[in-house]
């Protein structure tokens, strides 16, 4: 999606220093929390590089407020006078966990301003217009499409207004989560577990049923080797109480903390999540909780990782859908399909973990009426 570029047309200066901007919004390492990646670049009058910045994570400077400060340390407080300001985002208007940056700008004495992504915050948005209204040159939209994909998960949930959702499933060939006594370890190969983990430690936010904590109890924490930040939240949906001595009614030593949502309504519990500051949830099961979300139309993108095993009976992947006719079936998109090669690591004291077999992983999206 690219907006129309409101005024004149970003300068090659502008589009190299918004190139340089991406780069520095995705710095490696960066533990951002609820907030989105982004860059800004501040250029003098012939387009030279006087400063740059970028965002660490909720609660620091954005990153146009990094520029400011490292542009007025390097060159001093005059530095900025007549300059332009080059970021990924629409400089926000609110004053949040950190004053308003367009403000900041202004106060400044940039006179343009040129960015990729209009900010789909609510909270946050109006930025360009509250520049563009003090006589600032603002270019809108320029590498729009870049800056969107460098926050693409952040981008939607501000679009949707509530976290996006990922349903994680594991199931032998036959759609089962387990066989006819419940067991269910191991169904899946351990490279799938592993990658099961990468995909849990790139969300903020696992939400299982109780359930699943009173069938399995689960630890639902991320295993060392795939933790890149802190440990996704836990949270639990549903009215019963958790087991007292449940994995997650005892949290483990790191801290990890778990949130019980005691409701049945989907909706509820997201609004719940959304208020706690989450963008992304993983929804790992069981068969009711996944029904509802279907039902509720909550469900955004699908990760199936299909074994090469038969089953026959045991718990399906998910409840009843409403679905009586082909007709009603619930269609998905096919978005990635990627083979699951057997680990090439079989530590010894893991000889209980199941066979090491080739496994499918598939994404998928619900496929839109047209
Ligand atoms: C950032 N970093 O560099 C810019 C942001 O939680 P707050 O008060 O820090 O505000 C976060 C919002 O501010 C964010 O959702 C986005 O809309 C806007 N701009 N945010 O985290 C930045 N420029
Ligand atoms: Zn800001």
């Amino acid at each position: 999606m690219t907006t129309a570029t409101a005024g004149p047309a970003a300068r090659p200066a502008e589009t190299d220093a918004l190139r340089r901007a991406m780069e520095l919004a995705a710095t490696d390492g960066l533990v951002l929390g609820p907030n989105p990646r982004v860059g800004c670049v501040l250029l003098d009058p012939d387009g030279v590089t006087i400063a740059e910045g970028y965002h660490r994570g909720a609660g620091t400077p954005h990153a146009e407020a990094v520029a400011l400060a490292n542009a007025r340390a390097a060159v001093g407080p005059d530095a900025l006078r007549g300059a332009t300001a080059v970021v990924t985002l629409e400089p926000c208007a609110h004053t949040g966990r950190t004053g308003p940056c367009a403000q900041a700008l202004l106060d400044a004495g940039i006179v343009r301003v040129v960015y990729a992504q209009p900010d789909p915050n609510p909270v946050a948005t109006g930025g360009g217009a509250l520049l563009r209204a003090a006589g600032v040159d603002v270019v809108a939209g320029v590498l729009e499409d870049e800056a969107r994909a460098l926050n693409p998960v952040w981008t939607r949930a501000m679009e949707l207004g509530r976290p996006v959702v990922t349903w994680k499933v594991a199931t032998s060939l036959d759609g089962r989560t387990g066989a006819a006594d419940g067991t269910s370890r191991w169904i899946t190969s351990a490279a799938s577990r592993a990658d099961a983990h990468r995909l849990r430690a790139a969300c903020d936010t696992v939400l299982v049923g109780t359930g699943t904590v009173a069938a399995d109890d689960p630890s639902l924490t991320v295993r060392d080797a795939a933790r890149t930040g802190p440990q996704p939240l836990r949270a639990v949906m549903g009215r019963r109480d958790l087991p007292p001595s449940s994995r997650l009614a005892v949290p483990p030593h790191d801290g990890t903390e778990t949130l019980h949502l005691r409701t049945h309504d989907p909706h509820e519990a997201l609004d719940a999540l959304w208020a706690a500051d989450r963008r992304h949830v993983l929804l790992e099961g069981g068969a009711t909780l996944a029904a509802a979300f279907w039902r509720a139309g909550l469900v955004d993108e699908v990760v199936a990782y299909v074994a090469p095993v038969l089953l026959g009976a045991g718990p399906d992947a998910v409840g009843d859908l409403g679905v009586t006719t082909i007709t009603g079936a619930v269609r998905l998109d096919v978005v990635d399909v990627m083979v699951v090669a057997p680990s090439t690591d079989h530590p010894a004291d893991q000889a209980d973990a199941g066979p090491d077999e080739t496994n499918v992983r598939l994404t998928l999206r619900p496929r839109k009426e047209s």
